[in-house]
């Protein structure tokens, strides 16, 4: 090893973490855990609906949305891992069963895209967000890992994108960032075919950084955090932002989520919802393709 390597080099990377739980504000967090490295500078937001596979609500979503924001706010919090409970899924996208015509509703009654603004939090965060990916990340769920800055998969993990089968789409980031990463031939593949992708296809194709095997996952994960730890943080900050700047804006996401919210509005967007609930495949014969 050069003397550069072996000055750099991490004395213990694989040294066990201990993670504390955090509530931000006083209120706990319902449908995500928020945990921190005990002095080690990494934050951990875990999405905890195993039981429909890390799909997301309004609340999922706005529970995140806090939990990122106390993460930027901590000057000790250097890099924030996204990940979701269990090993079956990161996350499976919007859930299905509380999207209406106006989008997904809370609790409140109010529909909402927030993920939207979530994917823009994530983006704008001046630290490095790092998807830890165990089992499936689909529909929306892939799309938060393709807003991520790294994703390490574990061996059994499962890429790809469902929402022209369910009624649904993301012509926003879930394009823009992956026509990014892995063209726009592979874009159009992943989008129009709305095929599955095992982990090692997802690195061949560029969606995710490293594939480990399961029992490796977290590890490796805060291996990387903490070879990010050790650098300039105002470097990575500025090459955050520098990397994301190459890519389409934020007003052409905002553009994108429009459309989205008038489609689920139409008898199509609700075939492909009411198929994926009465779990049979959707008939979208009798809708025209216009010329
Ligand atoms: C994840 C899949 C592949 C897992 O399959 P598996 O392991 O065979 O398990 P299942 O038996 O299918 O699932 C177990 C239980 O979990 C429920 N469940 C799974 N996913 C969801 C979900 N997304 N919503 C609600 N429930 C879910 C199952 O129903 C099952 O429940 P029980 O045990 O009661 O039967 C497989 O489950 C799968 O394909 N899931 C659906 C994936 C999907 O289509 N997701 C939604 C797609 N759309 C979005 O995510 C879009 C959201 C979004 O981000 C967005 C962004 C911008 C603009 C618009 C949108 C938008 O909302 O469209």
């Amino acid at each position: 090893a050069s003397q550069f390597e072996r000055i750099h080099k991490l004395e213990d990377p694989l040294k066990p973490v201990q993670w504390r739980s955090c509530s931000v504000g006083g209120v706990d967090f319902e449908e995500i855990l928020y945990e921190k490295s005990v002095g080690e500078g990494i934050a951990k937001v875990t999405i905890n609906r195993p039981e429909c596979r890390n799909a997301f609500t309004p609340k999922t979503v706005e529970e995140m949305q806090r939990a990122f924001q106390d993460a930027r706010d901590d000057s000790d919090v250097g890099v924030v891992i996204l990940t979701g409970k269990g090993t079956k899924a990161f996350c499976s996208g919007g859930d299905v069963a509380v999207r209406s015509k106006q989008g997904y509703v809370g609790d409140n009654q109010i529909p909402r895209l927030n993920v939207l603004d979530l994917q823009i939090q994530i983006r704008r965060l001046p630290k490095p967000v790092i998807c830890m990916v165990a089992g499936y990340a689909v529909g929306g769920g892939h799309v938060l890992q393709l807003v991520c800055d790294l994703t390490i998969a574990a061996d059994n993990a499962v890429f790809g994108q469902t929402g022209p089968k369910v009624g649904s789409f993301d012509a926003g980031f879930g394009v823009s960032a992956m026509t990014h990463m892995i063209g726009a031939r592979k874009t159009r593949e992943v989008w129009f075919l709305t095929r599955l992708y095992d982990a090692q296809e997802a690195l061949s194709m560029g969606l995710c950084n490293t594939v480990v095997p399961l029992d490796k996952l977290e590890e490796e994960t805060v291996k990387w955090c903490r070879e990010i730890l050790q650098n300039s943080p105002t470097a990575i900050r500025v090459l955050k932002a520098s990397i994301n700047a190459t890519e389409a804006n934020s007003d052409a996401q905002a553009m994108a989520g429009n459309s989205t919210l008038i489609f689920y509005n139409s008898e199509e967007a609700e075939e492909g919802r009411k198929s994926y609930l009465e779990k049979r495949k959707p008939d979208f014969s009798k809708f025209k393709r216009l010329p």
